[in-house]
């Protein structure tokens, strides 16, 4: 029985050693409404494959766990109520119980793994939340970060998240934190936040060859690449800030907990700035698909000529 189903196009790019980007689901089940949510998932991969890698969506089906779904697939997700929030808690027993359901970016990173795929793109990473000196509440991305090597391409942390504790518990992990082509940390719907970034890279290649040699070196866990907002697109820190406070203090006065946390937070967010929180998210999950196939393109090239 083989762990994880690839779809016709993924396999064939893996047979062959061709560029392939892992792309998680959670966004599109808890992250964003219908039908943005649909549309934004077939922008994110057709994005990857006019940069030269093949998309593979990952989720489970019906107990099946997928690298790369259809379009009939794709489209019942995005529609489908009841679908399970898995991270590396909730994946076995989704799929024990034969139930569906979304993952999030630790699930997918263990999934990309299975799967041999060395690159991932998303949104905004899970982080430390504002209050978790009493909540507790960090994600479990985090963990998953420090120990499977997936190269993942964010904008950054949620900004919704304290941002400084998030970069504290990823230094503590050995995760290496590399902002693109800039100094600053980005902040998910900001270019820039007032954190300046541990590392920077400013081309694919170099961010390519640092992930092989991590591997080399017999070092666990992954790179975060953190990929600020396009300009055009972002909405400045202090236009969010007070909507951000306003959203997490909602959030514990209603007694939000656990996995519900971010999906919570996310649609006051929408509601607050009157979907332009989504315009901006969807902006930067392309931008950050574009750059995780940049980087596919040159790990394969660089395998291919190692071969
Ligand atoms: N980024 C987005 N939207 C999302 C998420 C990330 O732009 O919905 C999801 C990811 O799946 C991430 C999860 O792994 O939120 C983090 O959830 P938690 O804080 O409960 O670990
Ligand atoms: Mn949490």
């Amino acid at each position: 029985m083989s762990l994880i189903t690839l779809s016709p196009k993924v396999a064939a790019a893996r047979a062959k050693g061709d560029p392939i980007v892992a792309l998680e689901s959670t966004i599109i089940t808890h992250g964003m409404p219908w039908p943005q949510n649909l549309e934004m998932a077939q922008q994110v991969e057709a994005e990857i494959r006019a940069h030269g890698a093949t998309p593979a969506t990952i989720a489970v089906l019906d107990g099946t766990l997928h690298a790369g779904l259809n379009a009939p697939q794709l489209n019942a997700l995005a529609q489908t109520q009841g679908a399970a929030k898995l991270s590396r808690a909730d994946l076995a027993v989704c799929m024990a119980e034969g139930r569906t359901g979304a993952t999030t970016v630790a699930a997918t990173m263990i999934a990309a793994r299975l799967a041999e795929i060395e690159v991932f793109a998303t949104g905004g990473i899970g982080g430390v939340h504002q209050g978790a000196e009493e909540s507790f509440d960090i994600s479990a991305d985090l963990a998953e970060l420090a120990q499977t090597p997936v190269t993942v391409v964010s904008a950054g942390a949620k900004a919704i998240l304290d941002l400084p504790k998030t970069l504290e518990v990823l230094e503590t992990n050995g995760v290496p934190v590399i902002a693109y082509g800039q100094d600053a940390l980005p902040a998910f719907w900001s270019a820039a936040s007032p954190l300046p970034a541990p590392l920077r890279m400013d081309d694919p290649g170099t961010i390519a060859r640092a992930h092989l040699l991590r591997g080399a070196l017999g070092l666990p866990g992954g790179q975060l690449i953190a990929n600020p907002i396009p300009q055009d697109a972002e909405i400045p820190a202090d236009t969010m800030a007070p909507l951000i406070a306003q959203a997490n203090a909602e959030a514990a006065s209603q007694g939000i907990t656990g996995k519900a946390v971010t999906p919570f937070l996310l649609s006051r967010l929408y509601d607050l700035t009157e979907g332009r929180s989504l315009t901006a998210n969807i902006a930067l999950v392309l931008n950050n698909a574009r750059l995780a196939a940049k980087i596919a393109c040159e790990i394969a090239n660089l395998r291919k000529t190692m071969a």
